[in-house]
């Protein structure tokens, strides 16, 4: 695909494409209704078929997952962009969501799945072609129906999944349109050629359901819900068309069958049609959905997929998928990155769904049924979506991201708050924190206005205050919050909380509310509440302020999905007081350095877990160290390692398109690094030809490239810069981001105003680190006591390094460690590095200790005696002297009672 002959998108022809996503509310003409039209403009090469279904469809190999979160939970049907229906297969043990790649049996083909979630879920309307008699009821034995296939008669493309059923011999074909699904069925020759409509078997239990049946449309409801436990449920009405005659037809309940019934209502109840395929092996169905009405259903049915045409809604669907995608267009790249980017891409755009019907009614969150002027969506993971999600669809899909906050406000004002985690109508209060208000606050900083603001504020401060919605609130710990100014035994949550204050403080200053800005940033910065100096980390605190002593970094203990060493960078509106709360930048990339270790490391490791939201942001904390370099290499080796093109290539859930939206951004080479700020921080694109498609203008970027990872320099529309950040402004009205790129790091964005802003209003900063130079121990000859392991050496204090167990370990007592500094150099202090910052538990930190220097090896002047301690990094400044030799002698090793010393630092300035 090539990207130079491609004219600048009229806004007409960008809305165009964007009206035909969300079916035909808003048409205005039948030529905007049309994927193809492109009026003067060349058509485009398809991007489509560097989809790959498949992808995040299994397992990924992270060692230590969140339950239910070992690969990206994806599944491979027919879907368009955000569509209400996701006409899938089921497998029997699901990924969780539906479907699993190295499953051979198939249960069923039904209507709603979520991309990537990690609780089972949906399922709601199972079909199931079969032939032959009905031997137990589906009702009772439902699964006793399913059928094995064979993989190489499987495969899906956007909007499209065909398998063969070899039990029945039949051939299945799946296809969608926004509302409706349709399955061309090819039975073998025989009179007995069936279909099965499940109308209670769902994935999270079997409810209520209706049917009727009349000659070769049936109708009815499902009752779905009850995603991750929750109790809540709702009304799903569908309408289905068969393209002939059935020979026959009944019904089901429970371990009934009832031939020729042409009604049925409650829990295990279904029905079936049979036809004969002896002369024309296919029959052909559509189905609508509607969270409204059967009627609706039916109108849906009508206006979106009337006549029984496969090949035209195949193209349609395929040429949806095409005008969404290609809002991103990227060339160059090998055939691998390029079904990895547009394949993630795919994957962001089918969450939220489309909830409102072709008439513009839809269920509201009062349950009372409303009519809208836009699409209404529903569906938000708001955990993890509110990271880099919600900046994303602002920026690539703004008309759609417009309509999804205004859907957010209207779920707000109907059922009181923002939606938190929500499944059609229900907030099931899934996760932790309030991510409502940093959805909605990203979107508006990524420049998304045509929502009512004034109630969009007006809901996040309810739900600051501790308001409800559905009866219950989304912050529950709100008054305790206020009172210790953090959540007592869960920093996690109070790390959540915070953030979200941070967001509605960002959107309320927008709005010109100074009041509620500087009440919600004095609350985001309650941060430093909850990062204990002690330890270094971001720490469980007890109700009345004391700590919990030892802390294990790894372990997940008292946080949400993750540990102490992963949380600890989770202040991304003010990473530069924590730098400075951590000793500065050295400490913080030596820190960063080990923590990369690992990139999918899961719960119980002191390292990167790229497979759980958490730690999205995590990378370009680099670039607030003024280190981008960092960022780059840390980026491209999670692309690499931790996203491939088979079904594990996702390295945890996607979450609504939350995991996949990291990886497009990754390849774009820029990240919303500050939820609900407006910021993107840069670490350079992985493609050479980059066009952004929007209102305002196109962003172009080019120079980037696959092999050569290092920004060296950047021009914005000309101009060079160093900063290794942009904000939302300086590409609004379109841009052109020239990178010059290398295999090896320079200096570009290294200096100290080159980094992004951490925003301190209402802040007590941290006191700014000193800036201590070179360390002057740094790879010096070193002396001391015996080591405890090989591995474990003497060098290992002075190698400038965190990662790898990089540590003296010594029993002797005392332990001994004495540096050559090569010459008289003149002395001011001294940093030692401890257990903690290795990731191993804080009762490892050296108890007690010295520190002297000499001119000459033999005679010694005091120069620092420390006892009792246990922090995890020390800081010693001394008067200055000139010295040669550097002796650490450890007295107390531990602050635990054990015996073994370990230094992964000792540092001299
Ligand atoms: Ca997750
Ligand atoms: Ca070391």
């Amino acid at each position: 695909m090539s990207l130079a002959p491609v004219p600048p998108r009229s806004l007409a022809g960008f809305l165009a494409g964007s009206v035909m996503l969300v079916g035909a509310v808003a048409v205005p003409t039948a030529a905007a209704a049309q994927p193809n039209v492109r009026i003067g403009r060349p058509a485009m090469a398809s991007v489509t078929p560097y989809i790959n279904p498949f992808i995040g469809t299994d397992d990924s190999n992270s060692p230590d997952p969140v339950g239910g979160g070992a690969g990206g939970s994806t599944y491979p049907g027919a879907v368009v962009p955000f569509g209400m229906v996701q006409f899938s297969p089921d497998t029997p043990t699901a990924s969780p969501s539906g479907y699993r790649d190295r499953d051979r049996t198939i249960e069923e083909f039904s209507l709603t799945h979520f991309d990537g979630a990690g609780c089972p879920n949906n399922e709601d309307l199972g079909i199931l072609p079969v032939t032959g008699d009905l031997g137990g009821s589906p009702g009772a034995n439902w699964t006793s129906y399913a059928s094995g296939y064979t993989k190489a008669n499987e495969a899906a493309s956007p909007g499209y999944y065909r398998n063969r059923l070899d039990r029945y011999a039949t051939t299945v074909e799946l296809t969608a349109t926004t509302r409706t699904g349709m399955a061309k069925l090819t039975y073998p020759n025989t009179t007995s050629a069936r279909v099965l409509v499940n109308t209670s078997r769902s994935a999270t239990g079997n409810r209520r359901g209706d049917l009727t049946i009349n000659g070769s449309q049936l109708t009815g409801s499902v009752t779905a819900g009850g995603f991750c436990g929750s109790s809540k449920t709702y009304k799903i009405y569908f309408a289905i068309r068969f393209d002939r005659a059935p020979t026959g037809s009944g019904t089901w309940q429970g371990g009934a069958v009832s031939p020729g019934s042409a009604s049925v209502s409650g829990v295990d109840t279904g029905g079936y049609v049979t036809f004969d395929t002896s002369t024309n092996p296919t029959v052909t169905m559509t189905v609508a959905l509607s969270y409204v009405s059967a009627a609706n259903a039916t109108a849906n049915l009508a206006a979106e997929n009337p006549g029984f045409d496969f090949t035209g809604v195949r193209a349609g669907a395929d040429a949806a998928w095409n005008a969404a995608l290609s809002r991103v267009q990227v060339s160059g790249g090998d055939p691998a990155d390029l079904q990895k980017f547009y394949t993630a891409l795919y994957h962001v755009m089918q969450s939220p769904n489309v909830a409102s019907d072709i008439n513009g009614q839809y269920m509201g969150f009062d349950n009372a049924v409303h009519t809208a002027g836009h699409p209404v969506y529903q569906n938000y993971s708001g955990w993890d979506i509110y990271r880099s999600w919600a900046a994303l669809m602002a920026f690539v899909a703004p008309d759609v991201m417009t309509d999804v906050v205004r859907s957010m406000v209207l779920d707000g004002q109907q059922g009181g708050l923002l939606p938190k985690w929500s499944q059609a109508t229900n907030e099931d209060f899934i996760m932790t924190g309030d991510p409502g208000p940093i959805i909605v606050a990203s979107a508006y900083a990524f420049g998304v206005r045509g929502f009512d603001t004034a109630a969009a504020l007006a809901l996040m401060r309810k739900s600051a205050a501790g308001g409800t919605t559905q009866g219950k609130a989304i912050r529950g710990r709100e008054s305790g919050y206020e009172s210790k100014h953090f959540i007592a035994e869960d920093p996690s949550d109070s790390l959540e909380y915070s953030a979200s204050d941070f967001a509605i403080a960002q959107f309320a200053h927008a709005l010109g509310d100074t009041g509620t800005y500087q009440a919600a940033m004095a609350r985001a910065q309650w941060w430093r509440n909850v990062f204990n100096p002690e330890s270094g980390y971001i720490h469980p605190r007890h109700a009345d302020g004391t700590w919990p002593w030892p802390l294990d970094p790894a372990s997940p203990s008292g946080y949400t999905e993750g540990n102490a060493s992963q949380y600890t960078w989770m202040v991304p509106y003010n990473l530069g007081g924590l730098i400075d709360a951590m000793g500065g930048a050295p400490t913080a990339i030596q820190r960063l350095d080990h923590h990369f270790t690992q990139l999918n490391g899961g719960l119980s490791r002191p390292y990167f877990y790229i497979g759980n939201e958490p730690e999205h942001g995590v990378p370009w904390v680099y670039n607030f160290a003024g280190d981008p370099a960092g960022t780059s290499a840390a980026v491209r080796r999670v692309m690499t390692e931790s996203f491939t093109t088979g079904a594990g290539g996702l390295p945890g859930n996607d979450d609504l398109g939350a995991t996949s939206a990291w990886y497009v951004w990754a390849a774009l080479g820029m990240y919303p690094a500050t939820p609900g700020a407006d910021t993107l921080a840069l670490h350079g694109p992985q493609f050479p030809e980059i066009v952004i498609r929007r209102p305002g203008g196109d962003v172009r970027i080019t120079g980037g490239s696959a092999t050569a990872p290092y920004v060296r320099g950047l021009s914005v529309n000309g101009v060079p810069t160093s900063h290794n950040y942009l904000r939302y402004g300086d590409v609004a009205n379109g841009v052109t981001l020239a990178y010059t790129m290398g295999g090896t790091p320079g200096d570009w964005g290294t200096g100290d105003g080159d980094v992004p802003p951490s925003f301190t209003d209402g802040a007590v900063q941290p006191p700014a680190a000193p800036r201590l130079g070179p360390d002057l121990a740094l790879n010096r000859p070193v002396t001391g006591s015996a080591t405890c392991a090989a591995t474990e050496t003497l060098g290992r204090a002075v190698d400038g390094s965190l990662a790898g167990n990089s540590k003296w370990c010594s029993h002797a007592s005392p332990g001994v460690l004495q540096v050559d500094l090569g010459s008289a150099r003149n002395v001011s202090s001294f940093v030692v590095k401890h257990a903690g910052l290795g990731g191993e538990t804080t009762g490892w930190n050296t108890g007690a200790f010295t520190i002297e220097t000499s001119l000459d090896g033999t005679t010694w002047q005091p120069a620092v005696s420390v006892t009792g301690s246990r922090a995890s990094r020390t800081f010693h400044p001394v008067a200055a002297r000139s010295a040669r030799y550097v002796r650490l002698t450890v007295t107390t090793p531990t602050n635990n009672g054990d015996d073994a010393t370990r230094i992964y630092e000792f540092e001299v300035y």
